[in-house]
């Protein structure tokens, strides 16, 4: 193989500031985030869930042709079609799931990767068995650390080529609430999320939840995939070895209020009490205290409704008084264990776990009447 292959052999990646470059373009053509005026349902609607697709979508047209093997390190191989796990023990939770990258192109230098804004968030009912069940019918052998889990779509990051793996302790895959699912909101998994199986991990960022699941490996040693070790670390530079990336951090998100400017997606708002809603979450199951909003920086609570789950976002809502004028409006979540949402963007190599304050910009008119 030639060594100026620019796939295999690719050079250093660059931080940039500004414009987006047509590749940050052309990530964002394929992975869509949430509208976020469907913050108001508490399950985001098949099809506006968010996606994130590091490569390809693997060609599945008959479910009853996938196959899960498990096997490494365990007393019973296994190897399950659709219509064995689909006899198992059925489950379905309410989860919310947000890609760690969200928030990425906020910073002002930004690494070379998906450049989300706020909305690689959702929650979906997912349907399927308990991973437990599965994992203690194989039987990890006693030298067995952790459990890695495949995906059937490969594709090139950083020079290596790799289908998409990630991996959990031992114990971290015991967890009751860790799915292996088929279902989505009472339908069969669509092909963008993962059909037909694949890994949920609630109170995780999304990369956990591996899809178009095909392999469950049980491996004596850490496990080394490109997925586990060479991104998804919390970094400030180059040389940091920096720490994993796990648990989604709180956060919160509004529905913009009033009607947008359809290309800057500034909001037109009508005087009067309009009611701001929105979503708040964190990660590892920890509940949300509490939710504030600024209006041009002068907080004040927002009502909580109840959550749906453990491992869904709580729902809040806000009665803004709005008089004529310029504002910023902002939302602000704090967690159970005190954690609350920076104003400024917290620095990161990659752009990861960038839970600062969503902002929206909006005029407020007397009337929509007038135009
Ligand atoms: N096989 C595979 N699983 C994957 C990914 C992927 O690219 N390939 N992306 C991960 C990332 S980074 C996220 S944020 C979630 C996104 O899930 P969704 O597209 O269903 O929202 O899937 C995770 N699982
Ligand atoms: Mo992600």
């Amino acid at each position: 193989m030639s060594t100026d292959n620019p796939i295999l052999n690719p050079p250093p990646r660059k931080h940039s500031q500004g414009d987006f470059s047509l590749a940050e373009v052309r990530l964002a053509n394929r992975n869509s985030g949430i509208c976020l005026e469907t913050l108001a349902h508490d399950v985001t609607p098949l099809g506006m869930h968010y996606l994130l697709n590091h490569f390809d979508i693997p060609t599945v047209s008959n479910a009853n042709d996938w196959h899960l093997s498990i096997d490494g390190a365990v007393d019973n191989v296994l190897d399950l079609s659709m219509q064995e796990l689909r006899s198992l023990p059925y489950v379905e939770h309410a989860v919310t799931l947000e890609c760690a990258g969200n928030g990425r192109a906020m910073s002002t230098s930004r690494w070379p990767s998906m450049p989300w804004l706020h909305e690689a968030v959702g929650t979906s009912v997912w349907g399927g068995t308990p991973l437990r069940g599965i994992l203690d019918r194989a039987g990890a052998s006693s030298d067995a650390i952790e459990w890695v889990f495949h995906g059937a779509d490969k594709g090139v990051d950083g020079g290596c080529l790799h289908s998409f793996g990630r991996s959990l302790t031992m114990m971290q895959a015991l967890a009751p609430e860790v799915m292996l699912v088929w279902n989505m909101n009472g339908q069969p998994l669509l092909p963008q999320h993962g059909f037909p199986l694949r890994l949920i991990v609630p109170g995780w960022y999304g990369m956990a939840s591996v899809k178009w699941l095909n392999r469950i490996e049980a491996v004596t040693e850490t496990y080394q995939g490109y997925q586990q070790v060479n991104t998804y670390r919390f970094r400030q530079d180059d040389d940091d070895p920096g720490e994993p990336v796990t648990h989604m951090r709180v956060r919160s998100l509004m529905v913009p209020p009033g009607v947008p400017d359809w290309s800057s997606r500034r909001r037109l708002v009508e005087q009067g009490v309009n009611r701001i809603m929105g979503r708040a979450w964190s990660g590892n199951g920890v509940p949300i205290q509490r939710v504030e909003v600024g209006i041009n920086g002068v907080w004040e609570d927002a009502t909580l409704r109840s959550a749906q789950g453990a491992w869904s976002w709580t729902a809040w809502d806000y009665a803004w008084q709005a008089a004529p004028g310029e504002y910023e409006i902002s939302c602000r979540a704090t967690d159970a264990n005190g954690a609350i949402q920076p104003i400024d963007v917290p620095w990161d190599r990659a752009g990861f776990g960038n839970n600062a304050v969503q902002k929206v910009e909006a005029w407020v008119v007397d009337s929509f009447d007038q135009v």
